[in-house]
């Protein structure tokens, strides 16, 4: 893995000399921002970083956090990000408190919208904590606010999991105001954006992003012979739905993966994300929880588990298993694994 100081010290791959000192100059005034509200998006977060790093970006990263993530979490994305900022909406006394105490089930939105007061940035691009970068996208900066990729649901309206925007408190001011006067249609930051963003799916062909900038895992069930066609130039994958990459669990000897990956081609690209993971993040990991007991997600399966062939469950045959008192005790099941969800879940 490549330290953060060292790499800005090195000239960019090809770029020509004389340009150096100018792109350095743009390019520290630029930035990749994602958002981790817990422990678990951490993780997500920390994985992002690393693909970003692996595929040689050029411009800053920049995580914003929410007051729940641990200290050791804290500290690995520290490591990884150049910038992690702790947005607490409902200590903030400002605006966006306002906002909250008005519209309180629109906190993450609110904690998301925080990324337009990152004015020290001329231009940043959002990516979800739940995206894996997987070949360099700095060409995103060439792109105006709001560019986005269509959402896969509903193509009228763009996915924003993956979107350029240019810091604004002006801008902020008013995506609060339009919050709170019109709240979200889908409960979340994207229903808030695609309302005020509202001229995006006719104005200006420029601002649709390519769908592999946010290639969603329901794009391979919805048009099947597309994502054959044009998956394999996917820039950016987008675990998009509940289950993500971190409900799983992975063996990084056998590279297998538990708990319900049953398609073959996003199951690629979650062995992609386990990787990663597992290679860069977790050593992190161990290194700043030491002694202390933490969810990591990798484990070892022994040899009889192994080598049988036993197809991973989906969260249905999981339940009826359960129902029927068969849980997997020593696995996914464990004492240790439901008092960690139960932790979580009462954070
Ligand atoms: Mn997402």
């Amino acid at each position: 893995m490549q330290l953060r100081g060292l790499q800005v010290l090195l000239p960019r791959e090809g770029a020509a000399p004389r340009s150096v000192g100018l792109s350095f100059s743009v390019m520290a005034d630029q930035a990749f921002v994602t958002l981790a509200t817990n422990d678990n998006y951490a993780k997500g977060a920390m994985v992002l970083a690393s693909s970003l790093h692996n595929h040689h970006t050029t411009r800053k990263l920049v995580a914003l956090i929410g007051p729940q993530v641990s200290d050791p979490c804290r500290s690995v994305l520290k490591k990884l990000y150049d910038e992690v900022r702790v947005v607490d909406v409902l200590d903030s006394g400002d605006a966006a408190h306002l906002a909250m105490m008005k519209r309180p089930d629109l906190g993450v939105t609110f904690t998301k919208l925080h990324c337009w007061t990152l004015t020290h940035y001329s231009k940043c691009v959002f990516m979800d904590a739940d995206t894996l970068v997987v070949s360099n996208i700095d060409e995103l900066f060439d792109r105006e606010e709001l560019s986005a990729a269509p959402d896969p649901g509903w193509p009228d309206c763009f996915n924003s999991g993956v979107f350029v925007f240019r810091p604004s408190m002006e801008t902020y001011a008013k995506l609060l105001q339009y919050s709170t006067e019109h709240g979200s249609f889908d409960g979340g930051d994207q229903g808030v954006l695609n309302g005020f963003f509202s001229s995006w799916s006719t104005a200006d062909i420029s601002r649709h992003l390519p769908f592999i900038y946010n290639l969603s895992s329901i794009a391979i069930y919805t048009y099947l012979p597309a994502f054959k066609k044009f998956g394999g130039n996917a820039k950016v994958v987008h675990f998009l739905g509940r289950t993500k990459p971190w409900s799983h669990t992975f063996d990084p000897r056998t590279r297998r993966i538990r708990g319900g990956a049953q398609d073959s081609s996003i199951s690629s690209f979650l062995v992609d994300w386990w990787s990663l993971y597992s290679r860069e993040v977790l050593p992190l990991l161990q290194e700043h929880y030491g002694d202390q007991p933490f969810h990591s997600g990798c484990v070892e399966e022994d040899e009889s588990q192994a080598g049988s062939a036993e197809p991973a469950l989906s969260s249905e045959e999981r339940r009826e298993r359960w129902e029927q008192g068969q849980a997997d005790y020593m696995g996914v099941d464990s004492f240790e694994n439901i008092q960690k969800k139960l932790d979580a879940f009462l954070k």
